[in-house]
């Protein structure tokens, strides 16, 4: 993954080491990431979008309590880059049915049938019977290529040198499955078809499909085509809702980075990535992994875990919205809250920027003297029934003991815990009921009341 993007890395160290003010080194880092995208052929309108976007937050949006704000920059790009290239989906290889049958289309050297040996190494290492099948009759030396991987790999291989694709596909699948009970069987084709010609692609992997009912279809691009990859995949979306996008080549080619925006700009789900000649060189594909990658991240591991700490509250964050809506919390709540309290340790404080958090959470005082009373409050809770977690108020005087041998604390602490929740309980009905106004309201001593 070194040549695309291999500049941004330096970018984000060299940003973060600046001796220019906050705003000349945001303005020349754009420069530089827009001179990047633009050379990994990323859309040009696109890269316009993505800069004026991060400059925007970058001039707004106050860092959270213990991050600077060159580092919360950084977080800014992560997420930008990481919507440019697909976001939060992170796509599930995983067979959905049995036998999981995949046809692999693309056109002329794009890598279909490298593709075909790297799934099948993937699948098989998980515990897969995989199947390998070539359709491809018009190069004589596919046969063998093929074979040879299969063979590399130790999984059954069934082709034929010549013949109709869609028949030789309809034996592959038969063969397969009830001489040796693959559970996966994976279909190469012949790639006879340039880029632009895209119709006649389609039109050959129809045929194919309609004869093998395919349960998955995965087209194979070239990155090096760059954004032109946008047409291809464009098409490959509309005509079937069973497709998927393999990118090749990601290791050999600048233009990788305008293949993947451009794959995702047409909504079309990319699975894996291609980077290098070697079987084990296929990875599923995950933008934010990704884009951790290009910026640096890996490198960088504490800052990348501030960013997981302060997305982490944002889950909490949402949970209280929900909590303060509804006028009631649950219990399971509570536990996410004190958890993340625990494993936010100084990030705590970016919950305190949001409004109404603040006092639902546990009084500061308590907390800086209470890792403990979290531990002990954490452990009672995961001693509980699903039963008593959907509604604590079942817990009585024995079940409050055992809890407490459960979890191996003391009944008071298990009282303490169980007075928590009515109270807050109560103050979100009263909140709901307009009876307590959340401004001025302080209840940072609540955890205390309790204990
Ligand atoms: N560097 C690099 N090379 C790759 C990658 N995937 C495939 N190749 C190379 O690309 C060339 C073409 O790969 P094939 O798998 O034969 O492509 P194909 O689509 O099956 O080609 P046809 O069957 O002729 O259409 C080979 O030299 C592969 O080694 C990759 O991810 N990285
Ligand atoms: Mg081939």
């Amino acid at each position: 993954m070194t040549t695309v993007f291999g500049k941004i890395r330096d970018l984000v160290s060299s940003f973060l080491r600046s001796s220019e003010s906050y705003e000349e080194a945001v303005n020349s880092f754009i420069r530089e990431l827009q001179k990047e995208m633009i050379k990994a052929d990323v859309n040009v309108k696109v890269v316009f979008e993505l800069s004026a976007r991060i400059k925007e937050r970058a001039l707004k949006e106050e860092p959270p309590e213990g991050v600077l704000r060159r580092e919360w920059f950084v977080k800014i790009v992560y997420d930008e880059l990481s919507r440019l290239f697909g976001g939060d989906v992170a796509p599930d290889p995983y067979p959905k049915s049995f036998p999981w049958i995949i046809l692999l289309v693309g056109v002329q050297g794009s890598g279909k049938t490298t593709t075909a040996g790297k799934l099948a190494l993937f699948y098989k290492k998980r515990g897969y019977r995989v199947g390998l099948a070539t359709t491809d009759t018009y190069r004589p030396a596919a046969y063998d290529q093929l074979k040879q991987i299969a063979e590399t790999i130790g999984v059954p291989f069934y082709g034929e040198k010549s013949g109709d694709p869609a028949e030789i596909a309809r034996k592959a699948v038969a063969t397969l499955l009830n001489e040796y009970s693959c559970d996966v069987i994976i279909i190469d084709t012949a790639g006879r078809h340039g880029y632009g010609k895209e119709e006649s692609l389609l039109m050959e992997m129809k045929e194919i499909a309609e004869a093998i009912k395919p349960s998955e279809v995965i087209l194979v691009i070239d990155s090096s085509i760059g954004q032109k990859a946008y047409e291809l995949a464009k098409k490959f979306n509309e005509w079937t809702p069973i497709g998927s996008i393999v990118i090749t080549k990601l290791d050999g080619t600048a233009r990788g980075g305008g293949a993947l925006s451009a794959v995702v700009a047409t909504g079309a789900r990319i699975k894996f990535i291609g980077d290098g000649e070697k079987l084990e060189d296929l990875e599923v594909f995950n933008p934010r992994k990704f884009v951790a990658r290009i910026l640096g991240l890996g490198d960088l591991e504490s800052l990348l875990e501030k960013f997981k700490a302060i997305e982490e509250s944002d889950e909490v964050r949402k949970r209280l919205e929900r909590a303060i809506a509804l006028g009631r919390i649950s219990m399971r709540d509570i536990y996410h809250q004190l958890k993340s309290i625990k494993k936010l340790g100084p990030l705590r404080k970016v919950i305190d920027l949001v409004p109404g958090f603040s006092m639902l959470k546990l009084g500061d005082d308590m907390l800086k003297g209470s890792e403990k009373k979290i531990d002990s409050w954490i452990a009672i809770i995961e001693s509980m029934t699903y039963d008593e977690l959907d509604d604590p108020s079942i817990i009585d005087r024995s079940r409050v003991r055992r809890l407490a041998i459960g979890s191996g604390r003391t009944v008071n602490d298990v009282r303490e815990l169980l007075n928590y929740y009515e109270l807050i309980n109560k103050m979100l009905k009263d909140l709901k009921r307009g009876k307590l106004r959340l401004k001025g309201v302080d209840l940072s001593r609540l955890g205390g009341e309790a204990g």
